[in-house]
């Protein structure tokens, strides 16, 4: 009798810019391997494909695209990543994602420069997480870490914009305060991480479907 896999969890971390969630990408991969649950990290954007050399090129200023142009490209980033998704699901393994479509949708809704409805269209369909953990620092807290760079979107302005944007999309986001220390910050995140992996069991994966955003549902953790 062939014994059937138990899925893994599709796990997002959310957040703007300095609010360490790259950090607890890997921290929480490092921590469910520990515990002999297989896990792996995935970014968006995936700098490393053809279109996500694009994206790097257009974040480092060094080409110039318009708004929606570019607002397709880091959606087609997710899709193309998007059978690997479903696969490493299938599979057994859990994904802990670092950025997603909520980061594709808000970043281009922050430029006001088109509705949300269009933002959120091309992310209809691909995998939804089974949990989203949001980030959340205060803009005082980002700029206290400061050392933004040169790339697009790095100043405080837009970041306080992207914020504020987020919160109107607080789609059944977890909220967690970003501005405690690294590993307890990591331990409150595994705890909620470890009760998602265990509940998912027969669960299907299901698909984005933004047509029924629901507005303002968090809870600070
Ligand atoms: P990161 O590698 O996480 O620092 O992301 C690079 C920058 O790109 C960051 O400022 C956030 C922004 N970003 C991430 N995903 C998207 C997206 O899907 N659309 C847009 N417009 N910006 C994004």
């Amino acid at each position: 009798m062939t014994k059937t896999v138990k899925r893994g969890a599709l796990i997002v971390l959310e957040g703007c810019d300095r609010s360490g969630k790259s950090t607890q990408c890997t921290k929480l991969v490092e921590r469910l391997n520990s515990l002999k649950i297989p896990a792996k990290k995935i970014s968006f954007p995936d700098r490393t494909t053809s279109i996500g050399s694009i994206i790097d090129k257009y974040l480092s200023r060094e080409i110039d695209l318009p708004d929606r142009a570019i607002h397709l490209l880091f959606s087609a980033n997710r899709w193309e990543l998007e059978p690997e998704i479903r696969k490493q699901i299938q599979s057994g393994v859990t994904l802990i994602v670092d950025r997603y479509s909520y980061s594709g949708i808000v970043f281009t809704s922050a430029k006001k420069c088109v509705d949300l409805g269009w933002c959120c269209a091309p992310e209809n369909g691909l995998p939804k997480p089974d949990l989203v953990l949001f980030l959340k620092l205060s803009l005082e807290e980002m700029s206290k870490r400061g050392g933004f760079g040169n790339e697009r979107y790095e100043n405080i302005d837009f970041q306080n914009e992207v914020g504020k944007t987020f919160d109107k999309l607080t789609d059944d986001f977890i909220q967690i305060n970003a501005s405690k220390d690294i590993s307890t910050l990591t331990n409150n995140i595994l705890e909620i991480v470890l009760k998602t992996i265990d509940n998912i069991s027969c669960k299907p994966l299901k698909e984005l479907n933004f047509n029924e955003i629901k507005v303002k549902q968090s809870n600070m953790y």
